[in-house]
């Protein structure tokens, strides 16, 4: 048996696991890592139980090619050649989606051909869907959008307030950390969330809000701050700007108002803002030691249409308290998937280059010198403006590599009919999933587990993936395909192909590592000496950093940002669509399903999607627990299986936008963006719910029928 130290491939907690490989190179169990500093010797059951899809049978072994409407088995070099030529072709009018599961080496490599090789910015990965508003508002407030704090702060805070985020399920561990805080060393607990999470059981207020009010919780939970004075006043005064207009939005309301509109008992809204302005001291902290706050949070702010407003409220809460820069503080927007930190500080962002650096001369010309190229410095398009923007033909040719945007984008049968019109999609991953179906090309990739790279992890922790088994197939790692396609256009572009010469995984992080401020530090020898290190790590003898603003921000002083409450949400419940439809996730399935649903213990604890609701609202449709139902909004429908619980607010559902039965929640999702993120209405949409035997009754009243 041969074990092999390694990263968690699901979720940004970035456990550390070991590989236990047998002779036949199967991944036979996956052993904790007791001295990882993230996980602390812990996993969930996702990394201890699900990595079997490494091995499942429906994985891709071959590139496929489209001939005469079928996809099938080619060689490489033919896949590449023609990949290369329509590439070439369709140059002007490319985009491409780069991977948060795969390696930052990958992501790195892929946003070079894209910048290099196709001459466009046109790149971006999931966080559109995700954090963009957070990482808009944090660079916007303080200069860099990441997690400022580590997860061993939580374990140091005397409060923690969980927003729109329901870390029991999707961040696992990190909630054990959280719960052995509040269970041995007294950490307050303040959730804010329409839906009962787990994490309620602990808390000391639950401020369950109506959707999309949370500015009108966090200006609210400040106004009574102000009305207290327990603001920071020295923080205020000596390390930010801008707080005399946000004080004069902020005075525009009171804390009953805002409770009013946010369907909250002032008296709570109250308490939770003395609460994290000024939490306890606990029996364990030092007389010297001030206590503090971490506010994290998660898609339940973001993913409205005025996500980034929810994200700036947040910010200018811990600006005002002075809750950053200390241990035991932060602002934690909690990080999806495994490497989605690092995708984006690799630089598979429309908007920078790697390392969050803007298109100036100044930071560009170190990249067109080692490059040996102009680069463009144009804003590139955003994932979900690409997809929009094939509409009118400004994207033709798209690279989707580890994403599956046909169950991850909203409105479905929208998002459909725009791939069916573009003119040549390519698709790298390791199943042929609903985008992939649609594809001319499809590349088979290496999983984590078939590779050499690191991920990135929610506490900007760099660690080291390692290879345990051979290639599966003849899957090649991302950062080779993206090569061998760069190497085959670069003659016709004036690029020298060597520029895509790269001896293995270590040569590109050193090369990003030069080409990044924050990760110069690091290297693979001090990462396998040392184990995983946080950024900014600006030099080799810097030791990392555990939590970031001690002296001052990214962008110097930090900023107000004055945001008041807006419409809530960009569609509105009728007669027809009287309640809202509320996605997120489950601990047992990973998104669309596309991996979990090839787990055979995750798929058989839920295979059927449960549909979250209200007691008065089953009662009212003669919907029993259990019972077969449909969900049915203005774009389409799915099926599931009622789960009656009062974890929901009257008039909301609650569905995990996983595909199963060949139903998900993503036909039922609106496609309308948040202005300045971009980032999609997830959270929000009007529904109605049936018992299923209605259907044919439906059908024959014409409603819309397509899967
Ligand atoms: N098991 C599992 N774990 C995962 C994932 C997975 O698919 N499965 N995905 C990973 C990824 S990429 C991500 S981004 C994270 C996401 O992790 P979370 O942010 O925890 O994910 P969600 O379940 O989408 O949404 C969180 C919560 O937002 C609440 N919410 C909805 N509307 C509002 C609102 O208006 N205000 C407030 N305050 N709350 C609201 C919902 O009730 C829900 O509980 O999870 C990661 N971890
Ligand atoms: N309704 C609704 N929709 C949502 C959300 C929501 O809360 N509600 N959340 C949004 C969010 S936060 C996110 S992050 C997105 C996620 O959306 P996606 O990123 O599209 O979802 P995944 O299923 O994680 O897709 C990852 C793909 O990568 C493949 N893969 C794994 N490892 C590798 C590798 O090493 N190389 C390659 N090439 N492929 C690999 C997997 O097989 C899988 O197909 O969904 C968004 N969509
Ligand atoms: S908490 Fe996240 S990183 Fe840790 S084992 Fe679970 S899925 Fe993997
Ligand atoms: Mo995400």
């Amino acid at each position: 048996m041969k074990r092999v130290a390694s990263t968690c491939p699901y979720c940004g907690v970035g456990c550390g696991i070991v590989l236990n490989v047998d002779e036949a190179d199967r991944i036979s169990w996956v052993d904790d890592v007791p001295e990882n500093p993230s996980s602390d010797g812990m996993l969930c059951v996702k990394g201890r139980f699900g990595t079997t899809f490494v091995n499942h049978p429906d994985r891709l072994t071959t590139p496929l090619i489209r001939r005469n409407g079928n996809l099938e088995p080619a060689g490489w070099d033919e896949a590449l050649d023609l990949v290369a030529a329509k590439f070439l072709e369709f140059r002007g009018a490319f985009g491409s989606f780069a991977s948060a599961k795969a390696t930052n080496e990958d992501a790195f490599v892929q946003q070079k051909f894209v910048r290099l090789v196709m001459g466009t910015n046109n790149v971006d990965h999931c966080t559109r869907l995700c954090h963009s508003p957070s990482v808009e508002a944090m660079l916007q407030q303080l200069g860099s959008g990441a997690t400022s704090n580590s997860y061993s702060d939580y374990e140091d805070a005397s409060c923690i307030v969980l927003v729109g985020c329901d870390p029991g399920s999707n961040h696992p561990v990190v909630a054990s950390r959280m719960r052995r805080a509040i269970d041995s060393r007294g950490t307050r607990l303040v959730v804010v969330n329409p839906r009962r999470i787990e994490m309620c059981e602990r808390a000391d207020i639950f401020l369950q809000n109506h959707p999309g009010t949370d500015v009108a919780v966090f200006n609210g939970m400040a106004r009574a701050i102000l009305d207290a004075g327990l603001q920071d006043g020295a923080f205020v005064a000596s390390r930010t700007e801008g707080f005399d207009a946000w004080l004069a939005a902020i005075r525009e309301t009171t804390v009953e108002d805002c409770a009013a509109i946010a369907g909250l008992d002032a008296a709570d809204l109250r308490a939770a803002g003395l609460l994290y302005a000024d939490p306890p001291r606990l029996a364990w902290q030092p007389a010297d030691w001030r206590p503090g706050s971490c506010l994290v949070w998660g898609m339940g702010v973001t993913q409205h249409t005025n996500g980034t407003d929810n994200a700036h409220s947040l910010l200018n809460l811990a600006l005002l308290t002075g809750q950053v820069g200390r241990p035991g503080c932060g602002v934690s927007p909690l990080r999806g998937q495994n490497n989605v930190q690092g995708c984006g500080d690799a630089g598979c962002v429309p908007d920078s280059l790697p390392g969050y650096q803007r298109y100036e001369d100044a930071t560009i010309r170190p990249f067109e010198d080692l490059w040996g190229a102009e680069l463009s410095r144009d804003q590139g398009l955003k994932a979900t403006d690409m997809v929009e923007q094939i509409a009118v033909g400004a994207i033709r040719a798209m690279y989707i590599v580890g994403e599956n945007p046909l169950l991850s984008e909203p409105n479905l049968h929208h998002a459909t009919d725009l791939f069916r019109k573009l003119d040549f999609l390519v698709v790298q991953d390791l199943f042929l999933h609903e985008t992939a179906e649609l594809a001319d090309v499809v590349l088979p990739a290496c999983s984590f587990a078939e590779k050499d790279g690191t991920f990135t992890n929610s506490e900007r922790r760099v660690q080291r993936v390692r290879q345990a088994i051979p290639a599966v197939g003849e899957s090649r790692p991302d950062w080779a395909i993206v090569c061998e396609i760069a190497r085959r256009i670069c003659p016709n572009v004036e690029i020298d192909p060597r520029q895509f010469d790269y001896e293995g995984p270590a040569a590109i992080f050193a090369e990003m590592a030069r080409l990044t401020p924050f990760l110069r530090g690091l290297s693979y020898e001090r990462l396998d000496a040392e184990g995983g290190i946080q950024w900014p790590c600006p030099e080799p003898g810097h030791p990392g950093t555990p939590y970031l603003y001690a002296e001052s921000f990214p962008r110097g002083l930090g900023k107000f940002v004055p945001v008041r409450q807006g419409a809530l949400a960009d569609e509105e419940t009728d007669a027809e669509y009287p309640l809202i439809l509320n996605t997120g996730r489950i601990l047992y399935h990973w998104h669309g399903g596309t991996i979990t649903r090839r787990v055979e213990g995750l798929l058989d604890r839920v295979g059927v999607i449960p549909v979250a609701v209200h007691p008065n609202d089953a009662e009212s449709a003669g919907i029993a627990d259990g019972d077969p139902v449909m969900v049915m909004s203005r774009r389409g429908r799915l099926s599931g299986e009622a789960l009656v619980t009062d974890a929901v607010q009257p008039g909301a559902l609650f569905v995990p936008f996983v595909k199963l039965q060949d139903s998900a929640a993503n036909f039922l999702t609106n496609n309308v963006y948040d202005p300045e993120s971009r980032i999609p209405e997830y959270k929000v949409c009007a529904v109605r719910i049936e018992k299923k035997r209605e259907r044919k009754r439906m059908e024959a009243a014409g409603e819309p029928s397509r899967p």
